[in-house]
């Protein structure tokens, strides 16, 4: 008879054992414009994992099916001088009576959980139970679409920023327009004329906001926090100059150009850099929310200026060699979900064709991720469902519907419009209308949040670490 103790199945519990220990932390970032959905994703996130092994519907995440999920609790965070995420204030605000949605994000915020689970599989050296430290932050999406900046110098960035030709968008910058085109890039510098223009530029950025934009720089704009009136915010893009790179690098310190191009730098340096040296320096895993539906629902201008804003982020996040943000922090990544946010707004049978909409408007960023080899997961999902799907009656036939209630506190049963498999073209946007209203969160009292597939992109950020 074989002896239990033998070297080679001693060996490989040892090397089980050694995994267990070493592997046991991942920091996951989520990723995406303003008011992609982060805030709910996060707050979902936790709230599925604290519930998980009771009342969560965690299907798709095996570990949870298996009743191996015991649950997550939250430890001390590791880095003091930063807010914790308001994961009680959101809970409340959906709880509330009537619930409402999280606020805006205005700064920065981190979580870290401690996940407790039953190992799959128990060997001698397995401990009965093992622990996944869960390290998460959140961040106004404002402020994202800076790390773009970084590959740009203040001239190819004014040529960048001066090429959104949208009529729509353009309008809303006129007042910044005509001051600027006045403006002579070697002429001294007016410190007064400046604070105005970048002033106006700001209010150019606010209202593209407000109107469902999503290409917006600098972030700090929108956001400025305790910069708000620093000189560093003070430049903005000078468009169409007609001087050479020579004659621009010979303008005096103190000339208009020279003194925008030295705030950009500063802003570069100090403001945008930082950010992303404190918080996306080290993340192991990766999920980016996209609100397809949210560009879709405001029409063709928005729907291009968001996938031009998606471009130019993916590509500062692009994982080759030489990628931007590979070069400035070499993050480690193994795994990137990609995620169709708020799927909640169209009825089950239209999510296959969101996911294909996502692949398309993400297509060139998802060529690079697998040439470097980097596994990607496609989804819709909700983090967190506001409405329920049904079915009606109309002349025989049985049609699939949404319900749910309006935020102005109307309940509605609607058919809010067939998502479109592809990049829509001009036919799409003449022929089929897409409408539907913002929806108020169903609240849930003690319940875990209801969800569309959060267990799946659960499954596919942190499953294999709870093996
Ligand atoms: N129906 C539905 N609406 C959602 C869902 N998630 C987010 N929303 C809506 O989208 C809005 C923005 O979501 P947030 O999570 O705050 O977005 P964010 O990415 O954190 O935005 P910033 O903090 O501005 O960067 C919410 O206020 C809701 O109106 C969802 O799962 N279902
Ligand atoms: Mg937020």
């Amino acid at each position: 008879m074989q002896s239990p103790f033998n070297t080679e199945r001693l060996s490989r519990e040892l090397t089980n054992l050694m995994e267990r220990t070493r592997d046991r932390q991942l920091r996951l970032a989520v990723t995406g414009l303003s008011q992609a959905g982060k805030t709910a994703f996060l707050t979902s996130l936790v709230n599925q994992l604290r519930h998980a092994g009771l009342e969560a519907q965690l299907d798709l995440l095996p570990a949870a099916r298996e009743g191996r999920l015991l649950g997550a609790q939250r430890l001390t965070q590791p880095d003091l001088g930063v807010p914790r995420f308001p994961y009680d204030a959101a809970l409340s605000a959906l709880n509330a009576k009537p619930p409402r949605w999280p606020e805006p994000t205005r700064g920065i915020s981190e979580l870290r959980l401690q996940l407790r689970y039953r190992p799959a599989q128990r060997g001698w050296l397995t401990p009965e139970f093992s622990h996944l430290t869960l390290d998460l932050f959140d961040y106004p999406g404002e402020w994202l679409l800076d790390l773009p900046m970084l590959a740009h110098d203040f001239d190819s960035w004014c040529q960048a920023q001066t090429q959104h030709n949208g009529v729509h968008r353009q309008a809303l910058f006129s007042a910044w327009q005509t001051g600027v085109e006045q403006l002579d890039p070697a002429a001294e510098a007016d410190e007064a004329q400046l604070a105005d223009l970048a002033a106006a530029y700001a209010d150019g950025l606010k209202q593209a906001k407000q109107a469902g934009f999503s290409d917006l720089q600098p972030g700090r704009f929108l956001l400025p926090g305790e910069l708000d009136g620093a000189p560093v915010l003070q430049f903005f893009p000078l468009p169409d100059i007609e001087l050479s790179t020579e004659q621009r690098q010979a303008l005096p310190e103190n000339s208009v150009y020279a003194t925008l191009a030295k705030r950009f730098r500063y802003y570069q340096q100090h403001i945008v850099k930082p950010f992303y040296r404190d918080h996306f320096r080290r993340f192991d895993r990766q999920i980016v929310l996209v609100d397809v539906l949210g560009a879709l629902n405001a029409g063709p201008e928005r729907f291009e200026d968001l996938s031009r804003a998606l471009q130019q982020l993916m590509h500062s996040f692009d994982y080759g060699q030489r990628s931007l943000l590979t070069r400035l922090f070499s993050p480690r990544i193994d795994r990137l979900a990609i995620a169709a946010t708020k799927a909640d707004h169209v009825t089950p049978d239209q999510h296959g064709n969101l996911v294909r909409l996502l692949e398309g408007l993400l297509a060139e960023p998802l060529k690079d991720l697998r040439f470097a080899d980097i596994p990607v997961k496609a989804l819709s999902l909700a983090a967190i469902r506001a409405t329920q799907a049904r079915e009606v009656n109309q002349q025989g036939q049985r049609l699939a519907a949404l319900y749910g209630t309006t935020l102005e506190g109307e309940e509605v049963l609607i058919y809010p419009g067939d998502v479109p498999a592809r990049l829509p073209d001009e036919h799409f946007w003449q022929q089929q209308g897409f409408d539907f209203p913002h929806f108020r969160p169903m609240g849930s009292s003690h319940e875990a949040l209801a969800h569309i597939r959060m267990d799946a992109a659960i499954d596919w950020l942190l499953g294999d670490k709870l093996a």
